[in-house]
């Protein structure tokens, strides 16, 4: 353990990341610019070759960063596995989704960590980041590490740190956001943090690994259940004929004791949707029922379809049917200023609208084409002529790049899921 401590001390020791994406890649680029040679594993032949290429395909990180860090030799990348043997410390930041019957799919990271066993030795420190239920790096990863026959905490070291990453979070990078982590031993825990302390300014150690995988979903769960509530305020204050937004911003005044959120057409995100299920699937196995879970879950999954109701009442004002009608949906995208299209609610609004015989146009910058079942979808220019031409425009997500006055001037009728028209007073326009 020595020559490990030596080796962190004089920054000389190498670091592997499994899993490029939207927290491989950035931790990756801290590492390297803290000077430590970094070596990012992934099975992603593209994103091995443009990081070997020096881009970044991840919004959050300048292709600049990529390309000096590859240049000084500090970054590379890697599909050979076998290569995992030649790392001191090893983070795995892979994928976990649900499966299709919203269970969690661990075959990421149980693939990760077969081939971390395959090359397991003396001194190495294994770190999981992925979001996963609690118990998981005491129960799956230890054992299946152990069945080597080194001992955790002996002959190599394993932690839980979980990824805090907000995408598009113009202020809180990897670096200057806190990091959980939990150690399978107390020496496991001083390692890892002595080695993430030279990428992060601030890592809070708590007593287990299970402890720090509980800590992430109480993060996740804590969001989920809170916008839930907004969006049940968005129903009660529809019956009570109360603006929903203006309560809401009234609320915050409040100095203490209260956090706003915000309606919204949905919960999009591969984290906030997914985290909390992987929390509740685990109580379910100890016959524990997490209600609050559950009922946040159905209320802001039952959002996209209660905007396709407003858009269809709007549109029944003015004497139209939903069928035979151009709706134009603006901003896809999961959330505001991002490019990523997972679990958007606004995928789930244009098919109900397909469904109902909607014509369907969508416009966002971020995201230049999707797929909806296997037909392409292509972004449409926002001009005066298709805002006119749209016998309804939604807005779904509120990019900052939007032209809110020229939305509102060239729109006959608006239904607004994000309070985006707040300073443009005009009546036609439906807030969710
Ligand atoms: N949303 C609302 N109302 C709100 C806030 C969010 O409808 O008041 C929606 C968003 O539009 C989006 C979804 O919820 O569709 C998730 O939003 P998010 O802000 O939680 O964004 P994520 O999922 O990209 O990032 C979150 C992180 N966000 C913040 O802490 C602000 C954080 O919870 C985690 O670091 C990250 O997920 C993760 O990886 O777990």
């Amino acid at each position: 353990m020595e020559p490990l401590i030596k080796k962190i001390e004089s920054r000389t020791l190498n670091v592997g990341i499994v899993g490029l994406g939207y927290v491989g890649l950035p931790l990756a680029c801290e590492f390297a610019s803290a000077n430590v040679s970094v070596t990012g594993f992934d099975l992603d032949h593209e994103k091995i070759n443009a990081i070997r290429n020096g881009i970044s395909y991840i919004q959050d990180v300048p292709t600049f960063e990529v390309a000096n860090s590859v240049k000084k030799g500090l970054l590379t990348a890697e599909m050979d596995f076998s290569r995992l043997k030649e790392m001191d410390a090893i983070s795995i930041c892979v994928p976990t989704p649900l499966s299709k019957t919203k269970d969690p799919d661990m075959s990421y990271i149980e693939k990760a960590v077969h081939s971390i066993q395959e090359n397991l030795r003396h001194g190495q420190v294994i770190v999981l980041e992925s979001t996963t239920y609690p118990g998981t790096t005491e129960e799956v990863i230890l054992p299946t590490l152990e069945e080597t026959g080194l001992r955790a905490g002996r002959h190599f070291f394993l932690a839980f740190s979980p990824e805090r990453v907000d995408p598009g979070n113009p202020i809180y990078k990897t670096r200057n956001t806190p990091k959980i982590l939990g150690g399978i031993t107390t020496m496991c825990a001083d390692l890892a943090k002595k080695i993430y302390e030279l990428a992060v300014e601030k890592v809070v150690v708590v007593s287990s690994t299970k402890t720090a995988e509980m800590v992430k979903l109480l993060e996740n769960t804590f969001r989920s259940v809170n916008i839930a509530m907004a969006n049940e305020m968005v129903m009660m204050c529809d019956k009570l004929g109360v603006d929903v937004w203006e309560v809401i911003d009234a609320a915050a005044t409040k100095p203490f004791g209260f956090m706003p959120f915000y309606p919204g057409p949905g919960l999009g995100g591969h984290c906030i949707p997914i985290d909390p299920l992987y929390l509740s699937w685990k109580l379910k196995t100890l016959n524990y029922d997490a209600r609050f879970i559950a009922l946040a879950g159905e209320i802001n999954e039952s959002m996209p379809r209660y905007v396709v109701q407003k858009i269809t009442v709007g549109l029944n004002d003015y004497q139209k049917s939903v069928k035979g009608s151009h709706v134009l949906i603006l901003g896809v995208a999961y959330k505001a200023n991002v490019n990523d299209l997972r679990e958007s609610p606004a995928l789930e609004i244009m098919e109900d609208l397909l469904k109902l015989g909607a014509i369907v146009h969508y416009h966002d910058q971020f995201v230049p084409q999707l797929k909806i079942g296997d037909k392409e979808w292509f972004s449409e220019a926002l001009s005066e002529s298709r805002l006119r031409q749209a016998d309804c425009v939604v807005i779904v997500t509120n990019h900052d790049y939007f032209d809110m006055e020229l939305i509102v001037e060239h729109s006959k009728f608006i239904v607004d899921t994000r309070n985006a028209t707040k300073h443009v007073k005009k009546q036609h326009i439906v807030k969710i």
